[in-house]
Order: C-alpha cells, then sequence, then structure tokens
C-alpha cells in the first residue's frame, strides 16, 4: 500500500469521532485504568512539538491498556482561569473568555489532527460556571471546617501582576509569571491551612509510585524540621517582666552560648514593646526598609547582616537567668516557626557574622578536642557541652533533653510548608462564594445559590489597589446576607488558577452531574489515578495542592482514597533542533501542525516515543522523524506479501519475543526501546519472502498505539471490520520466547565439574567470570594458569588449566 497520511489520518479519525470508539462507559466492569495528563492552559501560542510529548505517552499507554481488556478513562480539558489568560487577554485587547474560546478551539484541532484517543464527552473547562460551580463548593466545606481563613499577614505581592500571590508562585523570589521582585504588602486575603496536612502530604508520600526526584521535592518542600520552642522572658530597663518571647531553635543543646535573641521585623512583639523602646525611630526605619526588600534577598542574606537593637528592652536566657539584648533584623523571617530566634554565633553562621558585626559576645559552648579557644569561624560540628554549667560534658543528644527539662520547653515540629494564600486581586478567576455582612461576618452562599457567576465587565485589568476589578462592580458587589437577610458584600477577590486543577481529575468521572461534584459510585470505580502524566514543574504547586485537596475531601468522606494519583510520570522536555529550548524568541519553533501535515500523525508521535528516554530532555532531529516516516512506510508495504502460509521458527520467535518486549516496555515507559524493537522486526518481516496473515495481524496490533491511523488503515485492508484498538491485544506464547537463561556444564580440563546458570546474551569471557564464581569449579582452577577456554554457546564451557 502507498502511505498516503493526509487521506489515511483524516479518515480515522473522522470514523473514530463518528463511532465512539473511544467512549468510556460510566462504570467499569472489569479491571479498569485512569490515565490522565496534566490538562493545559489554553494560552495564546499554540501548542508547540513539546507539549504532546505527554500526551502521545498517556495515548500510547491508554491504548494498550484498552487492548489488553481494561476499561480505560482518558479524558482531556482546560485549565482556563488565571493569570496566563488574563495577560493575554490585556495584551491582545480581548475578553478573557473570548481569548479562552478561541485557544481551545485552536489546541483542540491540534490534539485531534494527532489522534489522541481522548473521550470529548466528558472534556471540562474550569471556567465554565457548571465546573466553578463545585470548585466553590469544596470552598465552601474548607470554610466551615476552618480550613479556610481570613489575613492581613503581610503577603507577596507581584507590582507588576498586581496581584497577591502564593509562596508557590515565586520562583528564586521573583513572581514566576513575569520574573518581577516581589514585594510584600499587607492585605486582606483568604488562605487555606494547608500546613494541618503537612505531616500527611509528607506521609502520603511514601506509599507513591513516582519517581524519587519528584518526592524528594516535595519533602523540601513540605520541608519538616523537628526541634523545640523556648521561653525568653521580656523584661525592660527596669527589668519588670512585660511579656514572653518564644523562639524556635534545632538547636536547644547550644542554649548557653545564646548571647542575644532576634525578631523578624515584622514580629508582631515588635509593635507591642514600641512604648518601651527607646530607640523607635530607627527601628521603625528599619522595619519599612525591610518590607520593601524582595524575598529572595531576605533569604538568600546579604553580604552584609543588618539588624537594630531594640533599646531598652531586655531578654532572659531561661537556662541560666542571664540577660541578652533583643534586636530585630531581617535574616530573620516573619514566617518560619515564631518568627524570633536565640542567636548562638559562635554555632551558627548568621549569628557568627551578626555579632561579629554589632559586636556581640561569643560563647562557645560545644566542642571536640581540638576546636577549644578562639573561634575564626563558628563551629558548627558535633562535639559535647562546655561552658554549659552542669551540663559540661554532655552530648549533644543527652543535653537536648537535659535542658529542655531544665528550661520547661516543649518539643516542637515545624514545617516550611506555609498556609497558602488563595486570593487574587484579578478579574479571571473563581469568584468567592462569600457575602460579607456587618452581623454576621464572612458567611459561605449556600449551595442552592451556587455558582456565584463571574460577572461580565468592561474593564477587567487589574487595578493595582489591593481590590479586584469586581469591587467595581456595585450591582454584583451588594447582596442580601444568606443568614441573616440584612445588607451584605460580596467577596471581591478571585481564586488562584490551582484552584481549578486541585480536584479536576474527579470531575472527568461525571462532568455532567449537577446534582454533586461527583457521583460516590463512579469514584469509588476510577479512583485513584492509576498513571497520571505531566511535568515536573509541577511538583510543588498543582501536586502539593491537588494532594491537599484530596486528602480534606477524603476526611469528608466525598472520596474513597486518601491519594489521588498512585502512579506519576513526567515527560523530558523537547528541546529545539539547536538544543536551545523552544521559544518564540529564538525563532526556533516546531509546530506540530505542520509536522503532522508533512509527515503524518503516526510519524509524529511514533518519532517522539522514539526520540531516547521518555524522562530525559532530548533535541528535536527532522532527520530521525524521516527515519521513523521510512519505517512506517517500510511497514505500509508489508501487504502485498500477505497471506495464509505457515510460519518459520525464528519468525514465529521473534514476533512473540517483541510482543512481550512492546507490552513490558510501554508499561514501564520505555517507550524509545519498544518502537526500536517494532522497527527490527519490521525489518525482518519486510526481507520474508511471504507473511502469514495471524503474524501481520499480531504485529499491526502491537504497532497500533504508536501508529493508531495506519494500524487501523492496514487492519482494515487485511479485512477487518471493526477497530484495531478495540481488538485484544495479542497472548505471548511462551513456546516461542528464547529462553535467556540456561543452565551450561563446565568442565574443567574436560571433567564437568558443575552447572551453571548464565544468560545467553554473556560474552565468552562473562561466561568464564561467571563460572570462577562457582566454588565447585574455583577448586579445580585453583590459582593455575588458565591455558585456554572452549565455549559452546549455550552448552558447554571447558577450561583448561596448566595441570
Ligand atoms: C539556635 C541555633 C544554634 C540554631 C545553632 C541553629 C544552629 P531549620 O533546620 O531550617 O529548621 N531559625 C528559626 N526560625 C527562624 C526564622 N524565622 N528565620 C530565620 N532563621 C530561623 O533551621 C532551624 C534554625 O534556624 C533554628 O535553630 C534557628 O537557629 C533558625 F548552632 O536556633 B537555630
Ligand atoms: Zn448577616
Amino acid at each position: 500500500m502507498e502511505y498516503n497520511h493526509l487521506q489515511i489520518d483524516k479518515k480515522w479519525q473522522d470514523r473514530w469521532k463518528a463511532d465512539k470508539t473511544y467512549a468510556t462507559k460510566d462504570l467499569p466492569t472489569g479491571k479498569k485504568c485512569y490515565v490522565l495528563d496534566m490538562f493545559p492552559y489554553p494560552s495564546g501560542e499554540a501548542m508547540h512539538v513539546g507539549h504532546p510529548k505527554g500526551y502521545v505517552a498517556t495515548d500510547v499507554y491508554s491504548r494498550m491498556k484498552r487492548m489488553q481488556g481494561f476499561d480505560v478513562l482518558h479524558p482531556m480539558g482546560w485549565d482556563a482561569f488565571g493569570l496566563p489568560a488574563e495577560n493575554y487577554a490585556i495584551k491582545t485587547k480581548t475578553h478573557p473568555k473570548i481569548a479562552i474560546e478561541k485557544n481551545t478551539t485552536r489546541f483542540k484541532g491540534q490534539m485531534e489532527k494527532i489522534g489522541f484517543d481522548y473521550d470529548w464527552d466528558r472534556e471540562i473547562n474550569t471556567t465554565d460556571p457548571k465546573y466553578y460551580k463545585w470548585t466553590q463548593w469544596i470552598f465552601t466545606k474548607l470554610f466551615e471546617k476552618g480550613l479556610a481563613y481570613e489575613s492581613e499577614e503581610p503577603i507577596n505581592w507581584c507590582p507588576s501582576c498586581k496581584t497577591g500571590l502564593a509562596y508557590e508562585d515565586l520562583e528564586g523570589g521573583k513572581c514566576e509569571r513575569c520574573g518581577s521582585d516581589v514585594l510584600q504588602k499587607r492585605l486582606r486575603q483568604w488562605v487555606l491551612r494547608i500546613t494541618d496536612y503537612a505531616e500527611r502530604l509528607l506521609s502520603g508520600l511514601n506509599d507513591l509510585d513516582w519517581q524519587p526526584h519528584i518526592k524528594e521535592m516535595q519533602r523540601n518542600w513540605i520541608g519538616k524540621s523537628s526541634g523545640a520552642e523556648v521561653k525568653f522572658k521580656i523584661q525592660d530597663s527596669d527589668l519588670k517582666d512585660l511579656c514572653d518571647l518564644v523562639v524556635f531553635t534545632t538547636r536547644i543543646d547550644t542554649l548557653y552560648g545564646a548571647t542575644y535573641v532576634v525578631l523578624a521585623p515584622e514580629h508582631p512583639l515588635v509593635a507591642e514593646l514600641q512604648p518601651k523602646i527607646q530607640n523607635w525611630d530607627e527601628v521603625n526605619a528599619y522595619i519599612d526598609l525591610t518590607l520593601k526588600k524582595t524575598n529572595l534577598v531576605r533569604e538568600v542574606g546579604e553580604k552584609e547582616k543588618t539588624g537594630v537593637c531594640l533599646k531598652g528592652i531586655f531578654a532572659v536566657n531561661p537556662v541560666n537567668n542571664k540577660e541578652v539584648s533583643v534586636w530585630i533584623a531581617d535574616y530573620v523571617l516573619p514566617n518560619y516557626g515564631t518568627g524570633a530566634i536565640m542567636a548562638v554565633p559562635a554555632h551558627d553562621e548568621r549569628d557568627f557574622e551578626f555579632a561579629k558585626k554589632f559586636n556581640l559576645p561569643i560563647i562557645q559552648v560545644i566542642a571536640d578536642s581540638a576546636n577549644v579557644g578562639v573561634l575564626e569561624k563558628p563551629f558548627v560540628d558535633n562535639g559535647v557541652l562546655i561552658n554549659s554549667e552542669k551540663h559540661n560534658g554532655f552530648s549533644a543528644d543527652d543535653a537536648k533533653i537535659a535542658i529542655l527539662i531544665k528550661t520547661g520547653s516543649k518539643e516542637k515540629v515545624t514545617y516550611k510548608l506555609h498556609d497558602w494564600v488563595f486570593s487574587r486581586q484579578l478579574y479571571w478567576g473563581e469568584p468567592f462564594p462569600i457575602i460579607h455582612c456587618e452581623q454576621c461576618g464572612p458567611v459561605a452562599v449556600p449551595e442552592k445559590d451556587l455558582p456565584v457567576v463571574l460577572p461580565d465587565i468592561e474593564k477587567y485589568e487589574p487595578s493595582g489597589t489591593g481590590e479586584s476589578p469586581l469591587a467595581a462592580v456595585e450591582e454584583w458587589v451588594n447582596t442580601k446576607c444568606p443568614k441573616c437577610g440584612g445588607a451584605g458584600k460580596r467577596e471581591t477577590n478571585t481564586m488562584p488558577q490551582w484552584a481549578g486543577s486541585s480536584w479536576y481529575y474527579l470531575r472527568y468521572l461525571d462532568s455532567h452531574n449537577d446534582t454533586a461534584f461527583v457521583d460516590k459510585e463512579k469514584e469509588k470505580a476510577w479512583m485513584p489515578v492509576d498513571c497520571y502524566v505531566g511535568g515536573v514543574e509541577h511538583a510543588t504547586r498543582h501536586l502539593i495542592y491537588a494532594r491537599f485537596w484530596h486528602k480534606f475531601l477524603y476526611d469528608l468522606g466525598h472520596v474513597s482514597h486518601d491519594e489521588p494519583f498512585a502512579r506519576l510520570e513526567s515527560p523530558g522536555t523537547v528541546l529545539a533542533e539547536d538544543g536551545r529550548k523552544m521559544s518564540k524568541r529564538w525563532g526556533n519553533v516546531v509546530n506540530p501542525d505542520d509536522v503532522v501535515a508533512r509527515f503524518g500523525a503516526d510519524t509524529f508521535r511514533t518519532y517522539e516515543m522514539f526520540m531516547g528516554p521518555f524522562e530525559n530532555a532530548i533535541s528535536w532531529s527532522t532527520e530521525s522523524m524521516i527515519g521513523v516516516r521510512r519505517f512506517l512506510e517500510r511497514v505500509a508495504g508489508l501487504d502485498i506479501k500477505v497471506g495464509e502460509y505457515e510460519t518459520p521458527l525464528a519468525i514465529n520467535q521473534q514476533l512473540n519475543e517483541t510482543i512481550a518486549k512492546v507490552g513490558e516496555n510501554i508499561n514501564d515507559f520505555r517507550f524509545n526501546t519498544a518502537v526500536s524493537a517494532l522497527m527490527i522486526l519490521s525489518r525482518t518481516l519486510s526481507d520474508e519472502p511471504k507473511i502469514s496473515k495471524s503474524v501481520y495481524q499480531k504485529f499491526l496490533k502491537i504497532l497500533a498505539p504508536f501508529a493508531p491511523h495506519l494500524a487501523e488503515e492496514l487492519w482494515s485492508g487485511s479485512g477487518e471490520t471493526t477497530s484495531i484498538h478495540l481488538s485484544s491485544w495479542p497472548a505471548v506464547e511462551e513456546a516461542y520466547l528464547v529462553k535467556d537463561e540456561y543452565e551450561i556444564a563446565v568442565q574443567v580440563n574436560g571433567k564437568v565439574r558443575d552447572m551453571v546458570k548464565i544468560s545467553t546474551k554473556l560474552t565468552e569471557i562473562e561466561v568464564l567470570e561467571m563460572a570462577k564464581k562457582s566454588p565447585k569449579i574455583a577448586k579445580w582452577i585453583d590459582n593455575k594458569e588458565i591455558i585456554k577456554t572452549v565455549y559452546v554457546a549455550g552448552k558447554i564451557l571447558n577450561i583448561v588449566v596448566k595441570p
């Protein structure tokens, strides 16, 4: 057959659509397999060839699973709220709704041309009121359970996007979207208590089949740290007790060396102490300066430490009742631990620098034998206690316990994870289902009144005032309190773009349900997601947020598993031919539409899977793609040799080996080696004078996940009337598998001394090495010189030694 991809691709895409070939049952009747892609933002730019790499992988995987008898769920949808859409809309002066519609149509068109097996009847869009009704509903549950709260703490603010951001939205202290330096701004906002779930988010990772580096990224993000909270009394110059200051430390064993304490400049105690602080102007100026600093600068630390002493204020070290000075400094972060530290300059780098600069006492309290005397730098290693009164000579571990008890301090576990700043001062997001009432405070909109629909407005640019553009829509804002019927005002912030994606995988199970976010029975039958594929850049945002919401829904009894994603795989980036990232800026973007038009969808798909190991970043190569195209052309030419013939043993062996290998490789996401095995088999077949129909059809079946259009065409050409994609995966006939492990007899000087198991793939030298490991053989070789070996592959090895 001549391979006319334009005609074949279109023909089968239309047919699959008309026949609903990939429609999924409501409920699985047998084994189920839920295969999920991270759904895309329909951004303004079209997809480039890197985007679909993961989609091709799930497509290959899901097609095989379907043929293997699984009820497969493989859906797709759009994550369309949030900054990217809004920025694009502002740039192009189109309403986000219109821009999104246009972009989803474009994306979907691109996907359809690649021939994915999505069940489009389940398509979702996070900006559809029927969808976000349930995003709002989940928020009302979080609110009812006290996990959504209002806060006025300073948060990260992007002056360019004109919105508050979550910690997860920062990249190296800058706004992840636009790269601007982020400032601290005090703003009323909604926050989700994700830290309540920190421990479970951590321990839940253990049982997941995820790549270890992604789990590690989550562990680091959650950042568990075990230490203690220690109370210092705060006094004024007249030694009057003012209040307690609690610090978090992981080194309570160094408490005798704590020679001053430091508060974050934003610490609420600073304002409280104002009347007693003698240098308030200086202190106040430093606080202002701190608030202008970017997070990055504060976390990494500036070259020179800065800070101000609170004059007139002292703290008492609880272990020895010594008076120490109290400081504020920006290297102490307001939202970690208690926002205050005990400084131990002898044993902590930052404290050491600070103490040197401000001439504060440095008392060494930990030492090993070599390290006593004046410290050139802090001593951070382990050792025993010195200068610690009755605790001298204690090990760190013993000292920790003893000092904890002596000072009545409590052990404390802290997490780097912050509560999730959940409101944005933007237009293009889900409105909060909250009404503020003067009598009742914030009240959740009852379920019957959901969704709270985002009003259409003229001016959707962010105002920059800290209020969303919705605040200007009076007729929308003013409403009645659902509780007391009095005057109420709607919350005008909107949710972050991560809201809709925190539960979307549940909606696919039941995307048209108007009475529940998902039917219980369907949820139970389909969840968890068996195989989830998406970029590693989501390791600390989407993948933590979704796990959090899922655990919350689990606690309420709305879902039946504690974890949503059993297995996770991440595609490596597709780089441009020049080795750089594909970008408009470099002019090196390859559009899948062009590739598909020129080489066909199947060449594109098979090439993306063949490029190299799935998780590796690999450069695009048109030349290698042409190689793949030739492979498919060779396949297309096989049909003239097909008939009812006897199949030679060697062909049956290679066929069955390939069936086994392709099946295993697809399962393990080692697609490149699967394609390479298919290529080798296709070459063997094209060298044969005749091919039996059964061999040919089995070959087509295992090719079908990669090249669904061509396989379907050839399958139909071989006389079949139902889709190859609904046929069953060929069983491996074990009898034909060439055994890869043998037992061979090993002789020494002609006498069999042992039987040794070896693999057929080993070379003679390797076989000899294996044989020498057997004690029975080693005994006969016994340091004698080996003159030669005679090896009959798979049967016998004779070792000839000098007598
Ligand atoms: C005294 C001390 C002595 C400390 C010593 C360290 C070494 P991890 O392991 O990352 O949790 N710390 C506590 N809260 C802080 C804050 N809000 N901003 C900046 N630093 C803070 O680090 C815990 C240590 O970081 C704590 O233990 C505290 O310094 C500091 F030889 O207390 B340590
Ligand atoms: Zn009210």
